[in-house]
């Protein structure tokens, strides 16, 4: 009697003790790729690249590298840079998982998009 007591406690001990460790090696694995900055060349009059996918938590910076000031906006309003001049940054945290579609305000003709995905 004892030792079958005993065996029925050991299988469920080990049954915590996997739900306790399984979702850490899960929540370590996809913590990385969050905090990556990311950079959008605006270059002869164009975003590079043109359609970003980062996940939620990101901070996606843009880079003027022409002699032209560009001035970055979406649709929405969420995100709204000043004139760039050359060698100018802007720089927005994408907090919310969608589709952020975007235009120079002075060209608007220059069209990106980001797409942020939930993070992990
Ligand atoms: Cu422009």
């Amino acid at each position: 009697m004892l030792s079958k007591k005993t065996c029925l406690l050991g299988a469920a001990g080990v049954a915590v003790l996997l739900a306790a460790a399984l979702p850490e090696l899960t929540a370590a694995g996809k913590a990385a790729p969050a905090a990556k900055p990311t950079t959008i060349d605006i270059d002869n009059f164009a975003f590079t690249p043109a359609t970003l996918t980062v996940a939620a938590g990101t901070t996606v910076t843009w880079k003027n590298e022409d002699d032209s000031p560009h001035r970055i906006g979406d649709k929405d309003g969420t995100f709204k840079s000043a004139a760039l001049d050359t060698d100018d940054t802007f720089s927005h945290t994408f907090a919310k998982p969608g589709e952020y579609p975007y235009i120079c305000t002075i060209h608007p003709y220059m069209v990106g998009k980001i797409i942020v995905r939930p993070a992990g």
